[in-house]
């Protein structure tokens, strides 16, 4: 009362709002009036803030709060009613005339997608210090996660005008969630590097805001710690992606631009990109709403199972049940061991690794009725088993994949397995935490995640019929890894499987200790033995053939101690670096067809 001259009408409404909440404690301990008066408008602020950027606003936050806490208190299982079964999905095998004819139809609908990274997390399981798309996703080049993700969609885009007649100016959409943690170093990296050859005005970032935190069963907001004159906030999870493209208003602009796909994907997976095109191809040819890219999954392996549910009054739905939810669910429901492997090692329920593609329309009027609000959930941690207070303030969150739940019965939602070495090497685990994965699980660590790239590249060049050499095991910071050669390329050098047939001929083969890189599009490899390190660099315009024995002492894997302080963080998370003693370098900087034998 005594402050309300400070405030403009809209905000004496926010605070009488406050207060039919149930929320006069954040007004507590205000100091007299002509006392901390700027803090006092700040507060206003965040609160239109945090009011503005719910989907109702924070009436609607505070009672849904009210009901998730009660159901947790009450410990109601949020699966009540349904039961688990293992869904049928298409599911690809690599390099077969199938996945071929499913690559070459993702390649022509890409001209109509449009790519959305959600990268607004800052990988509190990593604790790496910068963003985590700045991260090299091999170190052999040195490129970053969001270059990789750029000049995939550029090369995409390219083979897509490629097979289309006539002239094709397309340029792809790229959207960038981020959050107040993400938010300017995605832009500072993205300017500071010409936005890695994409035009600035076809990239978008949306940033997410941070939702109030939770001190009580009964929604109390939480005053923050530090500034008394602030709500606690924390991050509200990947779901809050649909809200923001319902306020964008970018939706309809794609459709009048005649986009047909929306393709959602997660910061730190670099072998994402080659399993888009067949995905996207899958999404073409069967029409439907929403594809979820799987990868066969380990028992208990931190990433959802996608299960079909069918609920006792019929319902059915195909969803992901996220990794904690799926082992009481099954428990729950006539499976006494919970989540574990079948006969083939692998649990029943493909793994979902988040890359979503949704039918542009389908999803406009879903979102037009639910305004892309979200299913959400609470995951307190109580101080006792009466579940009376929390041990920390906790608040509400929403996940992305969580979107078909409100979808009606007739929506098509389906799902495409693909193989993990090709499809799926997240970066999320820092070195401790990735050496105490079961034996068998995936580490999901810097290290595996390189690995995983040399592992892909040489096996797709041996199905083009390169001989590559087989891996050896080593073990860098506590995680044993396949070591296969260093190979790796541009996007735009090879895309589909096609494609890189096209780009090998002869009799190539590479050993176990080389290093490929190819960083230009022509390049041919013909009748090459590469025992050693070879980069070639080729402007565009020159076409290299590269053959004959490449013979020198190439570059060294070297381990390095993740708590060695005196290496960068990048090598100390991945456990080992490079030695650089000697290799062949093409460089081709003008127009024109070249011959690389030594
Ligand atoms: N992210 C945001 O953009 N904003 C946020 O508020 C939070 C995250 P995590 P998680 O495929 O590996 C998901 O933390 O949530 C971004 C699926 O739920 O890496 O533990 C963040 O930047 C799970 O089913 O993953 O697990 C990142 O890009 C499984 O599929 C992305 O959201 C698992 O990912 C994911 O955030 C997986």
């Amino acid at each position: 009362q005594k402050n309300l001259h400070l405030l403009s009408p809209e905000q004496v409404e926010l605070g009488k709002m406050l207060l039919d909440l149930g929320q006069g404690h954040l007004f507590e301990h205000w100091a007299e009036p002509g006392v901390d008066d700027h803090q006092k408008k700040g507060f206003f602020e965040q609160v239109a803030r945090l009011n503005s950027s719910y989907p109702g606003g924070l009436a609607s936050y505070v009672k849904t709060a009210r009901v998730l806490l009660a159901d947790s208190k009450a410990g109601k299982n949020p699966f009540d009613g349904f039961t688990p079964s293992v869904p049928i999905g298409e599911s690809l095998t690599f390099g077969d005339d199938n996945f071929i004819n499913f690559e070459e139809a993702g390649v022509k609908e890409a001209r109509r997608a449009a790519f959305v990274l959600v990268a607004g997390g800052l990988g509190e399981r990593l604790g790496y210090n910068g963003i985590k798309v700045a991260l090299p996703a091999e170190t052999t080049t040195g490129t970053c996660f969001l270059q990789h993700y750029i000049e995939s969609i550029l090369a995409l885009q390219q083979a897509s005008c490629e097979l289309s007649q006539g002239h094709c100016k397309t340029e792809i959409p790229f959207v960038i969630m981020t959050s107040d943690d993400t938010h300017s170093r995605t832009i500072e990296l993205l300017e500071s590097n010409s936005y890695f050859g994409m035009q600035s005005s076809q990239v978008k970032l949306l940033k997410q805001e941070k939702v109030a935190c939770l001190d009580d069963n009964d929604a109390k907001l939480a005053v923050d710690p530090q500034n008394k004159y602030r709500i606690q906030t924390k991050p509200h999870g990947h779901g809050d992606v649909h809200s923001l493209f319902y306020s964008s208003g970018l939706l309809n602009v794609w459709r009048g631009a005649g986009l047909r796909w929306v393709i959602f994907f997660q910061d730190t997976n670099g072998l994402l990109f080659k399993a888009i095109p067949a995905a996207l191809g899958v999404s073409g040819k069967k029409e439907y709403h929403v594809n979820s890219l799987a990868v066969p999954r380990k028992a208990k392996e931190a990433i959802g199972g996608i299960a079909r549910l069918t609920h006792s009054d019929g319902r059915t739905m195909v969803i992901n049940v996220e990794y904690n939810q799926l082992d009481p669910l099954l428990r729950a429901t006539g499976h006494p061991d919970g989540d574990v492997n079948c006969e083939t090692g692998y649990s029943p329920f493909p793994g979902n690794i988040n890359q979503l593609i949704l039918e542009l329309g389908p999803y406009i009027e879903e979102l037009t009725k639910t305004g892309g609000a979200i299913k959400e959930f609470v995951n307190p941690k109580y101080k006792d088993a009466s579940k009376t207070s929390f041990k920390s303030s906790t608040r509400l969150e929403c996940m992305m994949q969580d979107y078909p739940k409100t979808l009606p019965p007739s929506a098509r939602v389906g799902f495409t397995v693909m193989d993990t070495w090709l499809a799926y090497a997240p970066v999320k685990n820092n070195p401790e935490e990735a050496a105490k994965v079961p034996k068998g699980n995936p580490y999901h660590s810097a290290t595996s995640g390189e690995m995983a790239i040399y592992q892909a590249n040489s096996l797709i060049l041996r199905k083009a019929g390169v001989q590559v050499a087989d891996p050896v095991l080593q073990v860098f910071n506590g995680q044993e890894v396949e070591v296969w050669p260093r190979v790796t390329w541009k996007p735009k050098w090879g895309l589909t499987f096609a494609k890189i047939k096209s780009k090998v001929s002869g009799n190539s083969c590479i050993t176990q200790r080389s290093t490929l890189a190819i960083n230009g599009q022509h390049i041919i490899l013909e009748d090459l033995s590469l025992d050693g390190a070879l980069v070639i660099d080729a402007i565009d315009a020159a076409e290299v053939k590269v053959g004959g024995s490449v013979q020198n002492k190439g570059w060294i894997l070297e381990s390095v101690d993740y708590k060695d302080n005196s290496e960068p963080e990048v090598l100390r998370i991945r456990g080992f670096k490079f030695n650089k003693i000697e290799q062949l370098e093409g460089k081709y900087s003008e127009p024109g067809k070249f011959c690389l034998k030594p």
